[in-house]
């Protein structure tokens, strides 16, 4: 075995993701947005970060392209995970190969210069990620973070949060210090076994009552679920709940390629098939996979008409 392939050597019990879906019931409005997915190298072109904490199998541009055509929708938000730490180079290249149907969400240190940040503007990058997740990440001291959303702020860049809902009560007042619109990945990570009217599902409800700049993605039925597929419905009641209450402030993807699941890896018609449950009417579905992810990554063609 060569170094380059133990160093990309995927992490034991690694489950790929799904080959050949099936073709979901469901049929998104045209122009619908998968608005939270990822690409994984291919690592011989994109290495992997040193620092990461898994290794993934490739998951490429094409393949996700691919998945987007076969599940009926039209654009792609490709959210930078730490596997890539934060070095953007794959999430824009593929951006750069989808004829403008595809947008980011970067990752970046605190050195990070201006021109830096306006080559990830120009690149389709209008976000960046916090990843609070203790097994993806070393603790980030909140001070350099803070530093990074004063400097992204004037791009009209958001921030995406990604927690655990146990870590919510202590990072609550940080989140609400952020200066920007704050996009929160998979509702908080809910425990699902909880009641959604519980004490800390009200929690997450309560930041996105008390805080207008605040999004919840209602995304990862497959991450959260404790029944499983293909239905997922002890997840649905929470984010048929954030949906009803907050229509205008919500996004939906795949979450392909799914990493680092441990029980199962969902067919992602399964997941295009929740939609209908958590956003049951076609007013919601279109803020929901249309209007909002819109609002939020091509406003320059909600402003300007197609390009
Ligand atoms: C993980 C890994 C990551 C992210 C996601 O849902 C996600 O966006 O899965 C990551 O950033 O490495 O295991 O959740």
């Amino acid at each position: 075995m060569t170094e380059t392939q133990k160093i990309f050597e995927k992490t034991p019990g690694w489950l790929d993701w799904c080959p050949n879906p099936s073709l979901p019931k469901f049929t998104p409005p045209p122009g619908a947005v998968d608005a939270h997915c990822h690409v994984f190298g291919p690592g011989a072109e994109f290495p992997f970060a040193p620092e990461r904490k898994y290794t993934p199998c490739d998951a490429s541009k094409d393949k996700l392209f691919a998945l987007r055509d076969h599940l009926g929708f039209s654009r792609n938000v490709i959210v930078q995970a730490t596997c890539h730490g934060a070095d953007n180079r794959a999430l824009v290249d593929a951006i750069a190969h989808s004829n403008g149907m595809a947008r980011g969400v970067g990752s970046v240190k605190p050195d990070v210069t201006d021109e830096e940040l306006n080559d990830l503007h120009e690149a389709g990058i209008r976000g960046v990620r916090f990843n609070f997740v203790k097994r993806l990440v070393d603790a980030l001291p909140k001070g350099p973070l803070m530093e990074i959303a004063d400097r992204i702020k004037p791009l009209g860049w958001h921030i995406v949060i990604y927690f655990e809902s146990q870590e919510l009560p202590e990072l609550y007042d940080f989140f609400t210090s952020l200066p920007t619109t704050v996009v929160v990945d998979h509702m908080g990570c809910p425990d699902v076994t909880r009641p959604v009217e519980g004490r800390e599902f009200s929690l997450f409800q309560k930041l996105l009552r008390e805080n207008e700049n605040f999004w919840s993605k209602v995304s990862c039925p497959e991450r959260l679920s404790v029944e499983g597929p293909p239905s997922y419905s002890d997840v649905v009641p929470f984010a048929r709940q954030i949906v009803k209450e907050f229509p205008d402030r919500v996004l939906w993807g795949t979450d392909w390629p799914h990493p680092n699941l441990k029980s199962h890896m969902p067919d992602d018609a399964w997941l295009a098939d929740v939609i209908p449950y958590i956003a049951p009417t076609e007013e919601l579905q279109h803020k929901l996979l249309i209007d909002n992810p819109m609002r939020l990554y091509w406003l320059e063609e909600i402003n300007n008409g197609p390009r």
